[in-house]
């Protein structure tokens, strides 16, 4: 079961996507309801990939209306948070690592009506939730180190989301959400299902695979979360 039977959906990771199909892409994640269009932000120093800049990331917002989830992998977010134009129902996941000023980028995140989720790496302890919990809407939990796309999950994070969820009933946390990234085909987000997870970033191992959107796998993952959502 999700938390606290919050509906279950879909991010489509679209540094995976190929740049030259992108407009078309998005009309077709559109047509086959998808959820969020998932934007990873790397700046070549939290984590050593570079990627999805401003510039284009307003041409997509110019391009949709789905709400935008924004994985912020870089050094000092509050920077970088002011330039993002976040509208209503986005969400925003920042890393716990990395800022020396969670608390300041909380309150910052906060003045905005968006969805605050906090990244939980692999090597990040669950335990950063004792003091954070009270501020977060949800969780993106990764099941790879953060930076590259086409990892494969690392298997020590399964049993971490076992843990996770013991850790959120023990702790009455059942509104919020787990968003897990990193390697979800369809068996892994079956796994997951079964941890909680109620939100669901495709990218190369499902709906991208070679940068190509493969629409047949967008709706066996519809097919297998909307039975949860029944
Ligand atoms: C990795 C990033 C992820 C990837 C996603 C790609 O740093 O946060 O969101 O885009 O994992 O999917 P896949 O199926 O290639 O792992
Ligand atoms: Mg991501």
């Amino acid at each position: 079961m999700s938390q606290n039977n919050i509906k279950t959906k879909m991010s489509a990771s679209l540094m995976c996507a190929d740049p030259f199909h992108i407009k078309n892409d998005i009309n077709s994640l559109e047509e086959n309801g998808i959820d969020y269009l998932h934007i990873d932000i790397m700046d070549g120093h939290f984590v050593s990939n570079m990627g999805l800049g401003l510039d284009w990331i307003k041409m997509i917002r110019r391009h949709t209306h789905l709400p935008l989830d924004f994985h912020l992998m870089v050094e000092n977010p509050n920077k970088i948070i002011p330039m993002l134009d976040l509208r209503e129902n986005d969400i925003i996941c920042i890393h716990y690592e990395s800022t020396y000023r969670i608390e300041e980028t909380i309150k910052q995140i906060k003045k905005y009506q968006v969805k605050l989720f906090m990244a939980v790496s692999p090597l990040t302890p669950i335990c950063i939730l004792d003091q954070i919990a009270p501020y977060i809407d949800g969780i993106n939990f990764m099941t790879i180190n953060p930076g590259f796309s086409g990892q494969l999950i690392l298997p020590t994070t399964i049993q971490k989301a076992e843990r996770l969820l013991k850790y959120l009933k023990q702790n009455n946390l059942k509104n919020i959400e787990i968003e897990v990234d990193g390697n979800m085909n369809l068996e892994n987000i079956k796994t997951f299902l079964t941890y909680g997870a109620n939100i669901f970033v495709l990218g190369t191992s499902s709906i991208f695979p070679n940068n190509k959107l493969n629409i047949k796998s967008l709706n066996q993952i519809k097919q297998l979360i909307g039975e949860k959502n029944k």
